[in-house]
């Protein structure tokens, strides 16, 4: 790779795979095991918030159990090479764990919310969470029981940091996504909208997403390989 300023990445549930986090579409993946219109929705929250706590208290639980892999690790080298250059890594997940900081990133947009923090229903507050979440827990702002969620992006809510993310595809002179298979809106549309813009764009997967062929170059196999030996 030559020497870009500014990198946008743009990770999805692959980068985490090798932690042990499960995706979602792949072969044996979350969506094939559980119908996400049942737990992903604020429809599915308000039918029955006992089954999406239940869902998300096991997700919670794997996320504090699992660890950064290579690929997590090498995205933190990455932020701090860059920023010793003068340039800047933009580094957008779509995933809800914490692993890129836990690897040492330090700045991480998190599009599709965070597992481990919890929003208030009534006062709207977002509180740090790592206990299960039951449907009378109390919030600790308002004391409300019943109105905490998992802060986390469901289908048909707005994704978080829209802004930012336009700005700074803007601004970036290579696009990289990372470990996602291309299905889900916005984020699915940004290689598009980086091709738009003239940035050159890589994807780095398992196996070629449904968005391959909008991608300039490719590297295939898994993240914890392809993404170290991308960045060095
Ligand atoms: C490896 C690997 C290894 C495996 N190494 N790689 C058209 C336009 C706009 C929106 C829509 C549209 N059509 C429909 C919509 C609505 C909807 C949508 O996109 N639906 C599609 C299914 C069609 N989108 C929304 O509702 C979004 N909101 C929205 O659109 O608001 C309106 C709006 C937005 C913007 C402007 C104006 C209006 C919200 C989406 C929320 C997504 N939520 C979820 C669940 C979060 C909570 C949870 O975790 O439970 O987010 S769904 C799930 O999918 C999760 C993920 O973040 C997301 C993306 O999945 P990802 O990361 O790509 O995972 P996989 O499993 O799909 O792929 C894994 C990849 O890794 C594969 O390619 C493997 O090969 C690879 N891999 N092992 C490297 N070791």
């Amino acid at each position: 790779m030559a020497s870009p300023r500014n990198i946008f990445v743009l990770t999805g549930a692959g980068v985490s795979a090798e932690s042990g986090l499960g995706t979602f579409r792949d072969r044996g993946g979350m969506w094939s095991r559980f119908d996400p219109m049942t737990l992903a929705t604020p429809e599915a929250f308000a039918r029955d918030p006992a089954l999406v706590h239940e869902f998300y208290n096991l997700r919670r639980s794997g996320v504090i159990a699992a660890a950064p892999n290579p690929a997590h690790t090498a995205l933190a080298a990455l932020e701090t090479h860059l920023r010793d250059r003068g340039g800047a890594l933009f580094l957008c997940t779509q995933n809800v764990d914490d692993l890129h900081t836990r690897a040492g990133n330090r700045a991480v947009m998190h599009m599709h919310g965070e597992l481990l923090k919890a929003r208030c229903l009534a006062c709207e507050t977002v509180h740090p969470w790592r206990d299960d979440l039951f449907v009378g827990t109390p919030c600790p702002a308002c004391n409300r029981a019943g109105s905490l969620r998992p802060d986390i992006v469901w289908f048909g809510e707005m994704p978080k940091h829209l802004e930012a993310i336009d700005a700074a595809l803007r601004t970036a002179d290579v696009f990289v996504a990372v470990g996602t298979s291309g299905a889900v809106y916005p984020a699915a549309g940004y290689v598009a909208q980086a091709r738009t813009l003239g940035i050159r764009t890589w994807e780095l997967n398992l196996e070629p997403s449904d968005n391959a062929r909008l991608f300039d170059a490719a590297r295939y196999g898994p993240a914890s390989v392809v993404v170290p030996e991308f960045i060095t």
